[in-house]
């Protein structure tokens, strides 16, 4: 009980509490809000990218990956990072990331630590694949865990509740929770010792996701941001992904379930979205950044969002513990793009779904293992038409067979172009892997 207890941060637990209990406003949509200007990554000039490739091959870029997710959705029982998803090897999402952190630091000669953020839950099985698998390559000290805060669950009072009669039931406090957790395990001073400037970051879900993107990374530094953010066009109004835009000459995320359909249905003069800036949880942080907010760890803390869950509790009159068939408990979370309104000379990149985003949420329909894996075999059937192949086609944009390139060939459709390989024909409904 005391450990736990000696976890949360006391300072802030009556605020929580009253929050918890809905006495204080969590969260109002301003009034102000306007669309938020996006720069297109097809902008960006040369002397930029280069900007970025330098950075990259002195050293001065980690990776970062939240990873503390319980994955409740996909219905998988262990770290998410650990689900196999490439269409033909099966690779799962960490080898990818692994791999494409190692190409990375082959291609500019550098060293890349990657950072990786687990929760309690998944802290030991995470570390434990990660060293069954040998790191995937990468050299150990490179590859950094640590585990993110947690938050306890409180009743409609805003009482805090019990998980057992000595424990209390905690859960991790949201990817918000990164920023002071890297303060607080050391990871920012270990990276400041490694000469780290910038933290690229990416969530654990996106197969898709270009792990250290030297034209992000070259525009954020340029344009001297504290924190830049990918995005895309949605889908479609009520996609299920924040949306940038501005209040008070700030940037800001949105959350989907906070939009108001009407806002979230806006259109332009023109026909076009009005909120149409997709968040999909890709940004570029300056190192500086994350030790100024942290600076002062006992009262800095991004604003609360509040869930209602089903959490089981041991009921104070019986003692007995209640599995709730319906939601019982506040949950409260932070999440990391609440940072930006803090940040100066913020930019919004646009890229490429097709190239860059295909998250894994659910195990079937929208953003699933499906969608997932059809997007991997795309987006690959497209690098290896441009590098000359020919590809069967049932349909227009619906290549005929699986197709996977490995990141150690190819980070993207100029690297596979630049090997210049001897094509071979591929058949019908062939599954292709490319090593
Ligand atoms: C997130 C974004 C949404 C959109 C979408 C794109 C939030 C709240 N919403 O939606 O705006 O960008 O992604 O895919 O982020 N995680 C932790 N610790 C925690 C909670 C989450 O590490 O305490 C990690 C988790 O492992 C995963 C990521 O954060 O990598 C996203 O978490 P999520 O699945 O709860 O976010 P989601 O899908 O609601």
């Amino acid at each position: 009980m005391l450990a736990d207890l000696a976890q949360i941060n006391g300072a802030q637990l009556p605020r929580l509490a009253r929050l918890a209990a809905g006495h204080d406003a969590a969260h109002t949509i301003p009034q102000d809000l306007e669309p938020s200007p996006v720069f297109p990554r097809a902008a960006v000039s040369k002397d930029i990218v280069e900007r970025g490739r330098r950075l990259i091959s002195g050293g001065k870029v980690a990776a970062f990956t939240v990873a503390g997710g319980q994955g409740t959705r996909l219905g998988y029982d262990g770290p998410k990072g650990c689900f196999r998803i490439s269409p033909v090897r099966g690779k799962p999402l960490f080898q990818l990331f692994a791999e494409s952190i190692l190409a990375t630091r082959r291609k500019f000669n550098a060293d890349v630590p990657w950072y990786i953020m687990t929760s309690p839950a998944n802290d030991a099985a995470t570390r434990a694949f990660f060293d069954a698998n040998g790191c995937f390559g990468l050299p150990r000290e490179d590859v950094l865990f640590f585990q993110q805060g947690v938050m306890p669950a409180f009743d409609a009072a805003g009482k805090i509740l019990l998980d057992q009669p000595h424990r209390v039931a905690l859960s991790p406090d949201g990817h918000g929770g990164s920023l002071l957790a890297l303060a607080t395990t050391g990871m920012l001073a270990d990276m400041a010792r490694r000469g780290i400037v910038h933290i690229s970051y990416f969530q654990v879900d996106n197969p898709l996701v270009y792990c250290v993107d030297p034209v992000f990374i070259g525009l954020h530094d340029a344009r001297g941001s504290d924190m830049s953010s990918k995005t895309l066009p949605k889908a479609d109004d009520l996609e299920r992904v924040g949306n940038f835009a501005m209040t008070g000459g700030r940037v800001v995320v949105i959350e989907y379930s906070d939009l108001p359909e009407h806002l979230a249905r806006a259109r332009n003069p023109d026909g076009s979205r009005r909120f149409n800036a997709a968040n999909i949880a890709i940004h570029v942080l300056s190192r500086a950044f994350v030790e100024r907010l942290t600076a002062d760890r006992a009262s800095f803390a991004l604003p609360w969002h509040m869930a209602n869950k089903k959490v089981p509790f041991v009921d104070p009159d019986t003692r007995r513990r209640v599995e709730p068939e319906k939601p019982n408990a506040v949950k409260l979370e932070s999440f990391v793009f609440d940072a930006l309104p803090l940040a100066e000379n913020p930019v919004v990149m646009e890229t490429s779904r097709d190239e860059e985003f295909s998250p894994v949420k659910n195990a079937t329909g929208v953003d699933s293992v499906e969608s997932a894996r059809r997007d991997m075999s795309h987006r690959a059937a497209r690098w290896l038409s441009a590098a000359g192949f020919s590809i069967p086609m049932k349909a227009a944009e619906d290549p005929d067979g699986l197709f996977e390139v490995s990141p150690l060939v190819a980070l993207e459709a100029e690297d596979l172009i630049a090997r210049r390989m001897t094509v071979f024909p591929i058949a019908r409904g062939e599954s292709v892997y490319l090593e």
